[in-house]
């Protein structure tokens, strides 16, 4: 293992090619990178995990931001759940979209309800405009037993907005035009095998890819020609990471595709003596509420099939800015 280490920077040195690293971001716990591209540069919106987190009481969303994969800048906190009037607790994972410059900002709170905060920057900060969650787990229609959580949204070419959400059944609402409202319909998307949590939607030549996290942790993915489906299942992503949880998001960037997702290396680099006695989801194993953001390369098969993705400790290239 160090032999090969050692052959890896070695030939990092004399190829003179530059990576990040994996975790890239190490100031702080992060988690559920949501990564977007506005004007050339690239966003990420991940969860914030407590430095001494035992549970997902997380408070507060940060963005980062890059134009070269490699040096990231935090631009601190954007909205904080005290901000937020009509939630409790769990900021839990979030995402954001721009539409004629403004920045919607969807996030969770209280395992229940979905909101909408705007910003006129992509770094917020971001306010609350209707004052009461988006949708929530007993709005008519839902369809959920357990967490009503993870809002990812998609923009198709024809302009129409998706939001999709939800553990265990897919739920998905058409935004309408103000982004902050929806057409009263919500969707239970059908093909999904497995689904937990986590969806993701991106579109690659004409085809819809709903990727998410399985039952079992890994990363999947189903594809349809639409993007309420119905899907087919494909295959799996990102094999099951050690932090338990997953949660990712696929993204073009300046020519490459990448995936974003977390594991729980920061705190075992952190605490390289800690034995983790108990299993995902105890109190005493604190690496699961400890997470932190990674991001490797993702490529496509000829048909348009996703490769398996590679997780890396040296990360990806540096890009020119
Ligand atoms: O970060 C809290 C929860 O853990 C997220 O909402 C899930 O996707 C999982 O990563």
């Amino acid at each position: 293992m160090k032999f090969l280490r050692n052959s890896l920077l070695l030939w990092l040195l004399l190829t003179g090619i530059s990576y990040g690293q994996n975790p890239f971001v190490t100031h702080m716990y992060t988690a559920d990178p949501s990564a977007r591209v506005f004007n050339d540069t690239l966003y990420v919106y991940p969860s914030h995990d407590p430095d001494k987190a035992v549970w997902f009481d997380m408070v507060d969303w940060h963005v980062f931001s890059t134009t070269d994969m490699k040096n990231w800048t935090d631009h601190g906190s954007a909205i904080h759940i005290d901000e937020v009037k009509w939630a409790t607790k769990y900021a839990w994972a979030p995402d954001c979209i721009e539409v004629n410059d403004k920045y919607y900002f969807y996030f969770p709170t209280d395992q229940f309800h979905i909101g909408v905060a705007v910003g006129d920057k992509p770094t917020g900060p971001f306010k609350d405009p209707l004052g009461k969650p988006l949708i929530s787990m007993d709005t008519e229609g839902v369809v959920c037993n357990r967490d009503f959580i993870d809002p990812g949204v998609f923009i198709d070419d024809d302009g129409l907005a998706y939001l999709y959400m939800g553990q265990l059944v897919v739920n998905a609402v058409k935004l309408n035009d103000d982004m902050i409202s929806y057409d009263g319909k919500v969707h239970l998307l059908e093909g999904t095998d497995d689904f937990f949590e986590a969806a993701w939607m991106h579109k690659y030549q004409g085809k819809y890819y709903l990727s998410y996290v399985g039952t079992s942790g890994e990363i999947k993915y189903c594809m349809s020609d639409n993007p309420l489906g119905p899907f087919e299942y494909k295959g799996v992503i990102l094999e099951k990471m050690n932090s338990g949880t997953n949660h990712h998001s696929i993204v073009e960037y300046k020519g490459n595709w990448y995936m974003f997702y977390h594991n729980s290396d920061l705190y075992y680099t952190n605490h390289p003596d800690k034995e983790e006695k108990f299993g995902w989801g105890h109190p005493e194993s604190p690496h699961t509420y400890r997470r932190s953001i990674c991001v490797d390369r993702l490529f496509y098969n000829e048909d348009g099939t996703i490769k398996q993705v590679i997780p890396t400790k040296q990360g990806v290239e540096k890009l020119s800015d």
